[in-house]
């Protein structure tokens, strides 16, 4: 059995421990500052393992050392989103544990590939590569799986088709600026542009850039967790099964796209490795306009990570 150690053992930390143990997927470790709750969700899960066939193990601790060995991490530890926090608002907090997190990473499973979860999700994949000091292609960010999903079921909904045949790309940061790409979106094989007209297309997009936002706005206290969890293990399987699933994640780009130095959403083969390989997509003048402000947005976060966090 491989293992997963997902760090933050919170509602998307769970949820993900949900699916991996779902598809038997591997054993796991579950870790959480909160003394109490990583134990108790784990034997709640194992309590229900008869029921639903599942036979991995699973495990509930405070201490890091227990990652020891994993094949991946998941980092999921944070503060989530409230209404009317920026995810930049997040940065200082989450920066602190992403880099406590980082440390026991590199010290306990230096092999593993990392799939950061933690928001501001491209900022915080740069503060967990600073401070393991992995491979690039090692760090990987889950952003483009979940917003790729969810404009997949605004289109199935708008269609009134099997969501399971929507295939979409949506690259860029994680945030407001995100950048769904239309012609690289087909449902069964025909590309969007032949079923829905324009103005519809545009809507979905305005929904997708705002999907988490409108379900922070229902929850009040927190945000989504159901499809982020399901995002994270979606790669987390692509690794442990050395998939080579084509992806969009946030990957640290050297030239790529024309930019350098910054975690990005774009399109990446995902196995055993890690993001193994990046695909470089044509992108007209408008969908490289649109990267490219997403592209400044993450910047703007990646210099606000500069002035209070020095690696090391
Ligand atoms: P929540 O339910 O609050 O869980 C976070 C957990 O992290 C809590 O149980 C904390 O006790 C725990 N924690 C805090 N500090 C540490 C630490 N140092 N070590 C270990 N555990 C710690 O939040 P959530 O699960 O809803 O969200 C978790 C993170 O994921 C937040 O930053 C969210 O903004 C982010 N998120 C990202 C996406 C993306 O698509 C990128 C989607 C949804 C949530």
């Amino acid at each position: 059995m491989k293992k997963v150690a997902v760090i933050g053992s919170g509602n998307v930390g769970a949820t993900a421990v949900y699916y991996i143990a779902e598809k038997n997927m591997a054993d796991v470790v579950m870790v959480d500052v909160v003394k109490g709750l990583p134990e108790s969700i784990a034997l709640d899960f194992l309590h229900t393992s008869p029921l639903r066939g599942y036979h991995v193990n699973i495990v509930g601790v405070t201490d890091y050392e227990a990652i020891s060995g994993a094949d991946v991490v998941v980092l999921t530890a944070g503060v989530a989103r409230k209404p009317g926090m920026d995810r930049m608002d997040l940065l200082k907090i989450n920066v602190g544990i992403a880099k406590q997190a980082g440390q026991a990473i590199a010290r306990y499973a230096p092999d593993a590939v990392v799939v950061v979860v933690t928001n501001p999700l491209d900022v915080i994949c740069m503060a967990v590569l600073r401070e393991t000091g992995f491979a690039l292609k090692k760090v990987i960010g889950q952003a483009g799986v979940l917003d790729s999903t969810r404009f997949c079921y605004f289109i199935a909904e708008a269609l009134n088709v099997w969501p399971g045949d929507v295939v979409a790309m949506v690259l860029g940061g994680h945030g407001d600026s995100m950048v769904p790409l239309k012609r690289y979106t087909s449902v069964g094989g025909i590309p969007i542009a032949e079923l829905l007209d324009d103005p519809t297309i545009e809507k979905l997009v305005d929904r997708t850039r705002k999907g988490g936002g409108e379900i922070v706005g229902y929850l009040k206290t927190g945000s989504a967790y159901y499809a982020p969890g399901a995002s994270a293990a979606k790669m987390v399987e692509a690794v442990i099964k050395d998939e080579k699933r084509l992806l969009p994640a946030s990957v640290y780009l050297r030239g790529e796209y024309g930019y350098n130095d910054i975690f990005l959403g774009v399109p990446v083969v995902i196995g055993q490795g890690g993001a193994e390989k990046i695909i470089e997509a044509e992108l007209d003048e408008g969908e490289k306009a649109a990267l490219d402000r997403s592209a400044a947005a993450v910047q703007e976060g990646v210099d606000l990570l500069d002035t209070f966090y020095s690696p090391g």
